[in-house]
């Protein structure tokens, strides 16, 4: 097993501290995909069941991964669909699908004898790598935008015990700062530039293929860094180099209207350019210049998949449909999923009889003050039989 540049296909070996090629291009880990083992029998799904797929060894596990698949029959009927599925990413132990990808970089980490890890975040990889890095005996630092990080996801990273260094700038500065200031003071970059984390993060495909039986028609999910589309989609080509399955997915990411530079280029037939100054209320995926965007505009080419956009007036009511219809509460930046469907289906480019699973990414309580935001809590009446009885009637 190797790394390989996406770009020139120069190899480098895996036991040293890199996270780019020479070149500048994003690195891929090579899989001995003639050594994995056929573990897809529907049973005991966890991420670290499909360790051959994995090029590090277990090494810190919160016991991420198996999460739930639900077959969500009422949006199927609203969206007049005849197989439709979320798998909640917010099931996680720091309750988002950033947990699949850390427990891999920082068993990394411990294996590259790192003392010291970093990362610029929206928020969840930032609670997500200082929950790893606690449990690995690391110290963590986070680079965040002041006042952008959504309540549930800060309180996580402080209680675990990162440093929080809030900047007066967006995700991109955090992260040209974190790239910076990993190479030159020796300390591990998290981000998903890093091919480790995505090594972890593609067990979503595995996941989905070992919990139905077969590939459905569509996977849709949102898109920031864009490091979880390319992911998963390398999942699935694995899948298929390895012998286990034929027909591959179509690769469906979607973006908040006001921080789309991959899915407006897509639209618009243009050349991706970075958006600079990406606003949402989807804080998640308030990114305007993704890192990994050409592994994600390859993994939509290849799949014959697109890149589509949601207001956030879209995105806050499929959080609220999820919720109230199926009892699955998702922050912001995951509704974008259900919110890019239901356009899509509107557009006709998914059809009703295609099968389709939506990726929420993150868990609702998250972000609570976005829903007290557009729910009314009731005030408080007397504590009389009579009033309680009126109210009920
Ligand atoms: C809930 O935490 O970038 O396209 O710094 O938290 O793989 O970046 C979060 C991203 C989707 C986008 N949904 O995934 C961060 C960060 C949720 C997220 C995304 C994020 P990528």
């Amino acid at each position: 097993m190797h790394l390989k540049c996406v770009e020139c296909g120069k190899e480098y070996p895996m036991d040293e501290v890199r996270y780019t090629c020479d070149c500048g291009g994003l690195l891929e880990a090579v899989i001995d995909l003639d050594k994995v083992e056929d573990v897809f029998d529907g049973r005991d799904i966890t991420l670290w069941k499909y360790q051959s797929f994995i090029p590090v060894k277990k090494r810190i596990s919160l016991k991420e991964g198996g999460t739930p698949l639900y077959r969500v029959r009422k949006i199927e009927h609203v969206a007049v669909m005849r197989e439709l599925y979320v798998k909640n990413e917010g099931a996680n132990p720091t309750g988002s699908f950033k947990d699949r990808g850390m427990t891999v970089a920082i068993s990394k980490a411990l294996e590259l004898g790192m003392k010291k890890v970093i990362c610029a975040s929206t928020g969840n990889t930032a609670a997500s790598m200082a929950a790893y890095a606690s449990a690995a005996g690391m110290e963590s630092y986070v680079i965040i935008p002041e006042g952008k990080i959504a309540l549930g996801k800060l309180t996580q990273a402080m209680i675990y015990g990162a440093k929080i260094l809030p900047i007066k700038g967006n995700f991109d500065d955090a992260l040209n700062l974190v790239m910076k200031a990993s190479s030159e003071m020796g300390i591990y970059l998290i981000n998903s530039i890093n091919p480790f984390r995505l090594e972890g993060q593609k067990t979503i495909a595995f996941e989905i293929y070992d919990a139905l039986g077969y590939v459905p028609d569509n996977i849709v999910l949102p898109v920031g860094n864009a490091g979880n589309i390319s992911a998963i989609w390398k999942g699935f080509r694995e899948l298929r180099d390895a012998g286990f399955i034929e027909h591959l997915p179509r690769m469906i990411g979607i973006q908040a209207q006001g921080a789309a530079p991959l899915a407006s280029a897509w639209k618009e037939k243009r050349d991706y350019s970075p958006q600079p100054s990406p606003e949402t209320v989807a804080t998640a995926i308030r990114i305007g210049n993704p890192v990994n965007w050409k592994k994600a505009w390859r993994a939509v080419k290849e799949s014959g998949g697109f890149l589509e956009t949601v207001s956030d007036e879209e995105i806050l009511m499929a959080q609220k449909l999820l919720a109230t219809k199926e009892g699955i509460f998702v922050e912001p930046a995951s509704a974008a999923s259900l919110a890019g469907l239901l356009k899509l289906r509107e557009q006709g480019e998914i059809s009703g009889g295609e099968s389709t699973v939506l990726i929420t990414t993150g868990h609702g309580l998250k972000d609570p003050e976005i829903v007290v935001r557009i729910i009314k809590i009731p005030e408080a009446i007397e504590a009389t039989e009579e009033m309680i009885f009126e109210v009920l009637r």
